[in-house]
């Protein structure tokens, strides 16, 4: 990847930290701690790996991205408008009576949303169909699923796992947002995951971490996932809230209110690390 490149994905990840928060901001508060989390992912995959066409979201040789943890609508929806799908306006709209952005991904209302999310564990599933269909048709399209690290504590979530490994999906990426939070707290103290890539590999799939906030880490990590014959599950090291300082600062950012002046505050604090080339203070 170019350095002009790896330039253009950190704005554009920092836009979408922007963007993600004025969204909430219009609807007075949201899930931002887990928004946050995967902003530097989104910028990745809407930046430059997806294969997509604005004009035509249900384009049949389209990449689709099955957001499992489908809570950070908000940030996939930022991602979504400043690759074209829809007008900015439509951001603020959030939330309120008939809107086409409801605070969980809705496939039936969103453009560019490819799978209906909100019910934790479900997103693999669903998304190791779509990869088999694609396989068994021949189309060369690959589908990537986001999920969080608590979300990782259904069952389901490695029941699909066993699917995938068993009938080699390698066109499909698992990225697990490994955040170290869950709603009330640290994974650590309310069930702690262990070895995330072991547990991946135990269950027959690829799997190794990378720095989550860095693009270009991301990028190279997606890329080497590709090489595999196999599906992969790529652990995005991060920090939930990272980027936004009131949620990096506060004890609980699952889901915040916020409101006009903490909004300003955030988006001159994300513009001064991007000049600084960092994510979060120190990093
Ligand atoms: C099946 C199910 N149980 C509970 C919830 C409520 N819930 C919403 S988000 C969340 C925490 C998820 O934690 P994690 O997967 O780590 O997401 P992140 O920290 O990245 O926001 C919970 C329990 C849900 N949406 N679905």
């Amino acid at each position: 990847m170019t350095d002009e490149k790896i330039i253009e994905l950190r704005n554009l990840a920092a836009q979408i930290r922007i963007k993600t928060i004025r969204c909430m901001q219009s609807a007075g508060g949201g899930h931002i701690g887990g928004a946050m989390s995967i902003a530097d992912v989104l910028a990745v995959l809407y930046g430059d790996i997806m294969r997509y066409d604005v004009k035509t979201p249900c384009w049949k040789e389209r990449d689709r991205l099955v957001v499992s943890k489908g809570h950070s609508g908000p940030a996939v929806y930022a991602a979504l408008s400043l690759s074209g799908f829809f007008p900015e306006e439509m951001l603020y709209t959030l939330n309120k009576g008939g809107t086409q952005l409801p605070s969980h991904c809705d496939r039936n209302k969103t453009p560019g949303i490819d799978m209906t999310t909100g019910s934790l564990g479900q997103g693999v599933s669903a998304a190791c169909g779509m990869a088999y269909a694609l396989k068994l048709s021949g189309n060369p399209a690959r589908v990537f699923v986001i999920l969080g690290d608590g979300e990782l504590q259904e069952g389901q979530v490695w029941e699909a796992v066993q699917f995938a490994a068993q009938n080699k999906l390698s066109n499909l990426t698992i990225l697990v947002d490994n955040n170290k939070a869950q709603l009330d707290g640290k994974l650590e103290d309310i069930c702690r995951p262990y070895d995330l890539s072991g547990k991946f590999r135990a269950f027959g799939l690829e799997s190794f971490a990378v720095t989550g906030y860095d693009v270009k880490e991301i990028h190279d990590g997606i890329t080497r996932c590709f090489d595999k014959n196999v599906t992969c599950a790529l652990i995005l090291e991060t920090h939930k809230g990272i980027g936004c300082k009131f949620a990096e600062e506060a004890l609980f950012n699952h889901f915040m209110n916020f409101g006009d002046s903490e909004a300003d505050e955030a988006e001159k604090e994300i513009l001064h690390r991007l000049e600084l080339g960092i994510v979060r203070k120190g990093a």
